[in-house]
């Protein structure tokens, strides 16, 4: 069971922002008009075997043809935020030069029609769609690629600044280095392994970039970034297995959050082999740890880790890339793998259902990160096969996604547990929970398997159809304005 939407309701801070998340190329489709140049991810889509069953990215779920329609359905959802994303080579097709007008106009229609319905809008910048001709030209491993996105950051500053309220430069860096760069399972399909350093560094260089043109821009919106937080658990008390838990911690989390949070990259990366290799100035990482107003997270589970080799899963290949590189710091633990959560609920995707992970997460931060800035979980969520069952005598549809909505409740719960005074992550200032997504859309190499909205998409006819995720996601906001109403009442009666 979970907490009802009236008590939950209840542990809502005020001016917390309730709000779902999309990303442009997983929703928008086509792909070829109004001047949109080709994206690296466009040809990589298109390349056999690259995404499951061949699904294709270029209609997706139309919403680039159904934007009114789809804020229509947030404004009856009642969010108070929605985050979309920019698409780089809509806006400036070829990542240089002048801005594409027709490119900027959809996204003008967008911010307009949000915010004529009272909806905030959040804006990422890069969400991974980069222009092909700049990933031809080494993509991330590139260092000019993180002056381009500076420059694409520059245009809609200048384009946007008077109506987006927040800001995230990038998204997951952690996944494109990985999934991209290291192990081939993303556009541009690199397998660098550890040679993919440069691309950590390069979009960290880009994040600060970015930041830097907002703020020349004086915009007047909140700026932030989002790195997605898993956090490492040792599968036994065997101190190896807690060795290799550090070490998978170093690669995927601290890696991209220490430079932004602390200016420096952790000793123990400092120490290994690829980073002495890999040059870079000094004054890059003054860019990269810019002040910000707030810090992105995206949290989905956490990951178990035990020493010894797997059974040749990406996450052991990374760690004993990791693993044998590290070793020669004198950490000894090689190679190690990432073990299963037997007594867990498990998503489609495989992913364990740990909401208590959550929390460990926000403490996590704050130790770690004594000036962390106020926190935004920028995702959250969960990918569950749907059955839609259908009343013949209403002649209507209901999608019970039980377990999509339980995940959603007990994260957000814990999340405003942990924060709340006296809960474990006390000092984090938490703005608010934006749930991953608004409706099911392509979902990268798994393509429309991994159903993640609280719209289902009926892949075939596009229709949206309301999830019982969706009702929840509802009333709990309705909840949460009556209560707020009910104290707006008390408090104007007790004043004399
Ligand atoms: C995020 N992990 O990726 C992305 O920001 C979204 O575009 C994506 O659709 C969503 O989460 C769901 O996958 C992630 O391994 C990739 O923990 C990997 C992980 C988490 C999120």
């Amino acid at each position: 069971m979970h907490i009802t939407a009236k008590d939950l309701a209840a542990l809502i801070p005020a001016g917390f922002t309730l709000g779902v998340a999309t990303a442009a190329f997983q929703i928008e489709g086509a792909l070829d008009e109004d001047g949109r140049g080709p994206a690296g991810w466009d040809t990589f889509a298109a390349r056999p075997g690259a995404i499951v069953e061949g699904h294709s990215p270029v209609v997706a779920t139309d919403h680039y043809h159904r934007m009114p329609q789809d804020v229509a359905l947030l404004k009856q959802l009642g969010v108070d935020s929605y985050r979309f994303s920019f698409a780089w080579p809509r806006i400036q097709p070829g990542g240089t030069g002048p801005a594409n007008r027709a490119g900027l106009a959809f996204y003008d229609r967008l911010l307009d029609e949000l915010l004529a319905n009272g909806i905030s809008p959040m804006a990422t910048i890069y969400h991974w769609d980069t222009p092909l001709e700049l990933d031809e030209a080494g993509g991330w491993m590139n260092r000019d690629t993180a002056y381009r996105l500076g420059e694409y950051a520059a245009l809609v500053a200048e384009a946007f600044g008077d109506r987006v309220a927040r800001w995230v430069t990038i998204n997951e860096p952690a996944t494109v280095s990985a999934n991209g760069y290291a192990f081939g399972l993303h556009s541009p399909g690199r397998e660098l392994a550890l040679g993919a350093f440069p691309t950590v560094h390069h979009q960290l260089l880009g994040h600060g970039l970015a930041v830097q043109a907002l703020r020349a821009a004086k915009v007047p919106g909140e700026i932030g970034m989002t790195n997605v937080y898993s956090p490492m658990v040792p599968n036994s008390i065997n101190p190896l297995d807690k060795i290799s838990a550090g070490i998978m911690d170093l690669g995927q989390n601290r890696l991209y959050a220490d430079p932004v949070l602390t200016g420096k990259y952790p000793d123990l990366i400092r120490a290994a082999k690829f980073f002495s290799s890999f040059e870079h100035p000094e004054e890059d990482m003054e860019i990269i740890s810019q002040p910000l107003d707030f810090y992105g997270l995206n949290y989905y589970m956490p990951t178990k880790v035990a020493a010894g080799p797997g059974g040749g899963t990406v996450p052991s290949s990374m760690a004993e890339a990791m693993g044998s590189d590290l070793s020669a710091t004198g950490s000894g633990a090689t190679p190690f793998h990432v073990e299963t959560w037997p007594e867990a609920d498990i998503t489609a995707y495989g992913w364990p259902v740990k909401p208590e992970y959550m929390a460990v997460a926000l403490k996590e931060m704050a130790e770690r990160y004594p000036n962390l800035p106020p926190v935004i979980i920028t995702e959250g969520g969960a990918s569950f096969e749907d059955i839609i069952v259908r009343d013949k005598s209403t002649n209507t549809r209901f999608i019970p996604d039980e377990r999509r909505l339980k995940y959603l409740s007990d994260h957000l719960e814990t999340a405003l547990r942990a924060t709340a005074p006296g809960g474990v992550a006390e000092s984090v200032e938490l703005l608010g929970y934006y749930v991953w997504s608004f409706l099911d859309n392509f979902e990268w190499s798994a393509g429309y398997n991994q159903p993640f909205g609280l719209l289902h998409v009926d892949f075939e006819t596009l229709e949206r159809t309301p999830k019982a995720s969706y009702f929840w996601f509802q009333e709990l906001i309705e909840e949460r304005d009556l209560a707020a109403a009910a104290d707006l009442a008390i408090a104007q009666a007790v004043v004399p």
